[in-house]
């Protein structure tokens, strides 16, 4: 660690040294970073993520559900349709699973042009132990029809969104549905479902961007056709402008991320360590692939050294991985990227895309070492 009372000075804002920071920011885009926090990234160290350092992503408001007389409809496409209270939920087969969740818009202010939308960098991400019911044993009860081919997901929080007033709303085919990871989730790291996290209860869709895990769940149903509602259809789709089809966004691309090392500089977070071994930790995943590799850079990208890896405390869940730097004076750019049970690699950089969905294009950190 630097010394305390060493000096050390940082281009930084007013120096005349710096970037000129007087231009505008966008007050609205200031206003979804405050809403939506991310997960800081030294907390990158814990295998499973305190509730409150897990990043928030909540599209409209938070709503305001009472406990006492909510109740989940499950309907549709069964022969008995279920209206089913938190303690009727209580009484199915009880399940707790670590998942690791990240946003898939996460890494989306890296790219440039990006719209009006919430700003991550790269904290949208986070893993909790998630506890409740695998949502196959309810469908089975409310007897799923075998012409069902996908099943509906409404939130009751309610909003305006692509011109038109909607709940959040998803839907996963039947297939996707009922693979035994899928929860019905009403705990979060062992207490109950806090209201930013979906209270009373969630779907947790493992291996999937955040946005498939519909949070304040009310009704469930089961349709015979492929779902077009517009959190489907509309938004969360691979495209180059406004319109178009496009390709669904999915499951979580390979990426890892490490704990930024030494200590940051207030106003720019550059790091500032001392010259020799420097341990570099951190966490990778891969949708529903096993990472198999995670491999560290400190020139930018140009040259990589296998990193270690640990086990993931669930099937679901990131793994660690850790690799002892010899840092060496100056300025350095530090890098890690993953490696999938498919053989694919991270990009160091990732192709734009219209609404900023899955940016897994490499970490970088900047380190001056002293
Ligand atoms: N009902 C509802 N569910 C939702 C959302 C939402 O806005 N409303 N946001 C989704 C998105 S885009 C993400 S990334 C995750 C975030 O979950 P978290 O806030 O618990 O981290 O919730 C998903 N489920
Ligand atoms: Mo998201």
């Amino acid at each position: 660690m630097p010394q305390d009372g060493q000096p050390f000075q940082f281009r930084t804002v007013g120096d005349g040294t710096g970037v000129d920071y007087t231009g505008t920011f966008s007050q609205e885009e200031v206003q979804l970073a405050l809403r939506n926090r991310g997960m800081p990234l030294e907390a990158l160290r814990y295998s499973v993520t305190p509730t409150g350092l897990h990043y928030l992503l909540t599209h409209f408001d938070i709503p305001d559900v009472d406990t006492a007389s909510w109740r989940l409809n499950v309907g549709g496409l069964v022969s008995n349709p279920l209206n089913l209270t938190l303690e009727d939920i209580k009484t199915f087969p009880v399940r707790s699973s670590a998942v690791t969740m990240e946003c898939s818009g996460n890494g989306r202010a890296l790219w440039s042009p990006r719209r009006l939308t919430q700003p991550w960098l790269l904290e949208a991400i986070g893993t909790a132990e998630w506890t409740g019911t695998p949502l196959q044993g309810v469908l089975e009860e409310a007897g799923l029809s075998a012409d069902a081919v996908e099943i509906v997901f409404t939130g009751l929080d309610q909003g305006v969104e692509g011109g038109q007033v909607r709940h959040y709303e998803r839907s996963l085919t039947v297939s996707d549905a009922i693979r035994e990871e899928v929860l019905l989730a009403y705990e979060m790291n062992g207490e109950a479902l806090p209201p930013q996290h979906g209270a009373p209860l969630r779907l947790i869709a493992p291996g999937w961007y955040g946005m498939a895990s519909v949070k304040w769940l009310g009704a469930i149903e089961a349709i015979g056709d492929a779902y077009d509602g517009f959190h489907n259809r509309r938004a969360f789709r691979f495209l180059q402008g406004p319109d178009g089809e496009g390709e669904p966004v999915t499951l979580m691309r390979r990426r890892a991320l490490m704990v930024p090392p030494g200590i940051p500089d207030l106003l720019t977070r550059t790091r500032v360590l001392d010259a020799g071994l420097v341990p570099l930790i951190g966490k990778a995943w891969a949708g529903r692939s096993k990472v198999v590799r995670v491999e560290v850079s400190s020139d930018a990208g140009e040259t990589w050294a296998d990193a270690e890896l640990g086990e993931s405390v669930s099937p679901y869940a990131w793994r660690p991985w850790s690799y002892e730097w010899l840092a060496k004076t100056g300025s350095h750019v530090l890098c890690v990227r993953a490696t999938d049970s498919e053989g694919e690699v991270q990009p160091l950089e990732q192709d734009w895309n219209y609404g900023g969905y899955a940016n897994n294009g490499v970490q970088r950190v900047d380190v001056i070492v002293t």
